[in-house]
């Protein structure tokens, strides 16, 4: 092994990448994510990573630049596997060792890698890179293709690409293009054509369905969305606000402000029933919201999208009358009105699983129709070869049945099934909206959400928070537990839960009731003690 890698290059490059003594980061919920000037050396280490995992799996695999919904000031990277998936986690494990290994000790790391992993290190290495528009992305990809170089590796730099639209090209490389063109013209013209033929069979393709609000948070998203929106503009007119040109990226505007504020952003006018969205800073959420008559605000959230989505999957399977299951995957942020609706009124069999989207999509691979979504927005539909079988042998059935089968072929062409995709989650929205003659509000009204209330406290060491029941229960800190029990049994149809964010340093409180002031109540009394509990440091938690 040792001969097999220039040990001599990667000591001396990696120097040129040095790691701040005593800095300890953690392979999070999707990656590392820190303030941006800190991530240098983590940078470097994982394009020598990304070198090793394409080795092993003769594959490309893929690196992303980004922080998401952070604040600009922060970034951080993402890793994909060959099938355009998170990196699995025991890799996510030597992730945490590689970059937290002094810089006398990194060799030693990375022949324990390859040894525990098998790597050939003779292997050719592919790494494919994309970046987000934050400032600091343009240097930080470089230093992940200078790690890539090192390890005798090549690399493709895509350059600024949507997150999911990097999960898309590794997904096509490997598969020899039968999902697509590994190129950005490829996802655009993939998805338009689909979205326009979807859209072609819609009985009332009037203007009503045809324009969009979307609000870009300020960041990539509003550049690909440029790009791509001549190509399904005979189906779709979108009109973008918070697009990079004044405010800053995820700044009072996109997905995770809306979400968590249930407030619209800032830089939108929006008059009353008209449809908007808004993308979080690397587009791979979107949520959806209105203002109705009198002016009240309606969020409509990643439940109600994975609702409105596996409906209509649902009516479609059984037009083709085909015995093929569909399964919804949700988390602990899912309202419990949500799960209910799924659950008793569509009948679709409901799990829950950890935060972060590399849980939700290993559930949802478990059925012929996958359908997971985060509340926040996240998520995606996968569709297993079963499916795709059925519809192959569609030319036999029935006009109306193999309609049908034409329509799900078009929509799962439209899905990203590498990775949840603000882009392809819009237009696949909006193809069902006008397919199904809904308005924005009817789909609103499909069941009512459960008053709730997200809030983050400050503490010493998140760490000290372990959860389990897919996060819905506290482990430690002793007596946490207890007091959340005792603090929910107050209110009515409550629930409270805590978790250690795994992309920000904070510990997030999810508490819902059968009012807002309740649920915010509710929420308020947990923050309060997990601060006590758990050494919450600064200020304590304020009411409202
Ligand atoms: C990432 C993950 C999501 C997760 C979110 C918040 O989103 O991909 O699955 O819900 O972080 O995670 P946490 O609560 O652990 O901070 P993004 O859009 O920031 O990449």
């Amino acid at each position: 092994l040792l001969v097999d890698m220039d040990l001599g290059a990667i000591t001396k490059y990696s120097a040129l990448h040095a790691k701040p003594s005593g800095l300890v980061l953690q392979y999070g919920t999707a990656g590392f994510r820190t303030k941006a000037e800190h991530l240098d050396h983590v940078m470097f280490r994982m394009g020598l990573l990304a070198a090793l995992r394409s080795k092993q799996t003769k594959s490309t695999v893929g690196v992303m630049v980004t922080a998401s919904h952070n604040p600009e000031e922060d970034n951080g990277v993402k890793l994909v596997d060959p099938l355009g998936e998170m990196l699995a986690p025991s890799w996510e494990e030597h992730a945490t060792c590689l970059a937290n290994a002094e810089e006398q000790d990194m060799q030693r790391v990375l022949i324990d890698i390859s040894e525990k992993e098998a790597v050939n290190l003779q292997q050719d290495a592919f790494v494919v890179v994309g970046r987000d528009t934050r400032p600091s992305s343009e240097k930080l990809s470089q230093s992940v293709m200078d790690g890539v170089t090192v390890l005798g590796g090549q690399f493709h730099d895509y350059g600024l690409l949507t997150t999911p639209q990097l999960h898309y090209m590794v997904y096509c490389r490997n598969t020899g293009g039968r999902y697509g063109k590994a190129t950005l013209e490829g996802y655009y013209q993939k998805l338009s054509k689909a979205f326009v033929e979807l859209i072609k069979q819609a009985s009332c393709s009037g203007d009503e369905y045809r324009s969009l609000k979307v609000d870009c948070a300020n960041g990539i998203g509003a550049l690909k969305l440029r790009e791509m929106e001549h190509y399904f503009s005979q189906g779709l007119s979108v009109q973008l606000f918070n697009d990079g040109s004044k405010g800053k990226l995820n700044h009072l505007c996109g997905a995770d402000f809306v979400k968590s504020h249930q407030k619209p952003p800032q830089g939108m006018e929006i008059k009353s029933n008209e449809r908007c969205c808004s993308f979080d800073g690397d587009a791979d959420r979107i949520v959806y919201y209105y203002h109705d008559a009198d002016g009240h605000f309606h969020l409509i959230d990643g439940d109600k999208i994975a609702t409105l989505i596996s409906s209509f999957l649902k009516e479609l399977l059984m037009e083709i009358g085909e015995n093929l299951n569909i399964g919804v995957v949700q988390t602990a942020y899912a309202n419990g009105s949500s799960t209910r609706y799924l659950e008793e009124v569509m009948k679709v069999p409901v799990y829950c699983t950890k935060t972060g989207v590399k849980h939700l999509h290993h559930k949802a691979q478990e059925f012929d129709i996958g359908v997971y979504f985060e509340a926040n927005g996240h998520g995606t539909a996968l569709f297993s070869t079963a499916v795709e079988m059925k519809i192959k042998q569609s030319e036999q059935l029935e006009e109306k049945k193999r309609k049908a089968a034409k329509m799900l072929e078009n929509i799962i062409d439209l899905f990203n099934q590498a990775a949840g995709d603000a882009i392809s989650d819009m237009l696949v929205i909006e193809a069902i909206l006008a397919l199904k003659g809904l308005t924005v509000q009817q789909w609103d009204a499909l069941y009512t959400d459960l008053p709730n209330r997200q809030l983050k406290v400050q503490v010493a060491d998140r760490r000290v928070i372990s959860t389990t029941n897919a996060e819905r229960q506290a482990v430690t800190p002793p007596g946490l537990q207890e007091a959340i029990n005792d603090l929910v049994k107050k209110y009515k149809l409550s629930r409270a839960f805590v978790r250690p964010s795994g992309t920000e340093d904070v510990v997030r409180v999810y508490a819902e009731a059968d009012s807002q002031e309740s649920a915010d109540h509710l929420a308020h009394e947990v923050s309060l003690a997990v601060f006590q509990l758990a050494g919450g440091i600064g200020e304590r938690p304020q009411p409202g």
